[in-house]
């Protein structure tokens, strides 16, 4: 999981503005603490088994996730592929 506990910068030309929550001090403290949890109420659960890794972005170090291709998207073009993709991509 991508954090940025000090500034709450947010990638917004890939991903548009942030969701209001994203700077709330409380995210950002429980996104580092408990980043399975948190995680979990947004309705993403993440196997017991899966290593869990929280990783606190700076201005001079960012991170990018690639996620996984979804199963039964093997046949998708580029496109069909990128538009899949969203704020609201889990
Ligand atoms: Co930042």
């Amino acid at each position: 999981m991508v954090v940025c506990t000090l500034c709450s910068c947010y990638p917004w030309p890939v991903l548009g503005l942030p969701p209001v929550w994203y700077k709330w001090p409380p995210y950002r403290s429980r996104a580092v603490i408990d980043p399975r949890g948190v995680l979990k109420e947004f309705g993403t659960e993440i196997a017991e088994d899966v290593e869990e890794r929280v990783r606190d972005s700076t201005p001079d170090l960012r991170y990018l996730v690639l996620p996984e291709r979804p199963a039964g998207t093997e046949k998708l073009t580029e496109e069909e592929l990128a538009a899949l993709v969203t704020k609201h991509s889990r």
